[in-house]
């Protein structure tokens, strides 16, 4: 009984998903399944490979809905999960029985673990540590800035592993250790040893780096490191360095786009907030209400400079309101 599993790659709970699910499909549906994961992530043009599904059975979670007849479960918590108005149509006309959506949930660990219990009789005792960490890494449920950046939990550790990885055989290795030890031992086999200490180094550095490009001025941060090696910095650190911060504006760089990020702090305890996505659509980029950005071309930086410096300006005139 083969089981192809496709889950969001570079992601924690994308990853965690792919592993709760094997674990409960083993335990509640096929004792003798024999899993394989496959990593998928978002880009332009076609997201699926339709020769792919060539499992007994074929799985999706934490990505988005296909139509196609090889795929007999999915899992996902996606705003955005269907490709097409037909995809989400073939989605409400089909059966339901193995295929699950909620957007209300903030991780698509704590989804899936919640249907397997319910649904299927699933113990997701065993597996709590993970299903927990899932939800708070994926939610951003951090309790403090201090949690989000200090990597002191093994989650971090894994998260920062999973993230930067661009080794096609580490996710699906990593994957059965995720539900069968926890994670601080998970963290110990060699494999995944061997990759944090260059991590952390590189975290550090990068919170060194933005302390000292960094300042806070009338409730806004901002600062520019597209000099910098830094693409996929931990987006915290701006409000772990600058706490009473409202808002921050960042310029960053790689081969392919400068990137202007203007986000907002999580802790903070402001109220009518400024809508972050409405901004950041005026000059061609988009996002969340509390967080968005706009990519430029690399050649841009110029451009890139100058709408972050009206943003920063139009956001500190909102305080001084
Ligand atoms: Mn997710």
């Amino acid at each position: 009984m083969k089981v192809r599993v496709f889950f969001h790659g570079k992601c924690f709970d994308g990853t965690a998903s792919a592993a709760l699910f094997s674990r409960f499909y083993r335990e509640r549906i096929h004792p003798d399944a024999e899993f394989q994961f496959t990593g998928l992530v978002h880009r332009a043009g076609a997201l699926f490979n339709e020769a792919d599904f060539d499992g007994d059975e074929n799985a999706i979670v934490d990505f988005k809905y296909s139509s196609s007849p090889r795929i007999t479960w999915w899992f996902d918590h996606h705003q955005s999960a269907f490709l097409s108005p037909e995809d989400a149509q073939h989605y409400r006309d089909g059966d339901k029985g193995q295929k699950f959506f909620d957007p209300d949930f903030k991780s698509c660990t704590k989804f899936l673990a919640q249907i397997a219990a319910s649904k299927f009789g699933f113990d997701t005792r065993p597996v709590s540590e993970l299903i927990e960490w899932a939800d708070i890494i994926d939610g951003a449920q951090f309790k403090s800035p201090q949690e989000a950046v200090e990597m002191a939990h093994p989650a971090m550790k894994l998260t920062m592993a999973i993230e930067s990885t661009n080794d096609p055989e580490f996710l699906p290795r990593l994957i059965p250790y995720l539900v069968s030890e926890p994670l601080a031992s998970v963290i110990q086999e060699s494999f995944v040893a061997a990759v944090i200490p260059p991590l952390l180094a590189r975290h550090l550095k990068s919170i060194e780096i933005l302390r000292q490009r960094s300042e806070c001025r009338q409730g806004t941060i901002y600062f520019d490191v597209s000099d910098q090696e830094l693409e996929g910095y931990n987006k915290f650190i701006p409000y772990f360095l600058h706490p009473e911060s409202v808002y921050s504006v960042g310029l960053s760089s790689s081969s392919f786009r400068v990137k202007v990020a203007v986000g907002s702090n999580p802790w903070t305890h402001k109220q009518d907030m400024v809508n972050l996505a409405k901004i950041c659509e005026r000059y061609g980029g988009g996002g969340h209400a509390r967080v968005g950005a706009i990519s430029f071309p690399p050649d841009k930086g110029d451009l890139a400079r100058k709408a972050a410096a009206e943003i920063v300006a139009e956001l500190r005139a909102s305080e001084s309101k």
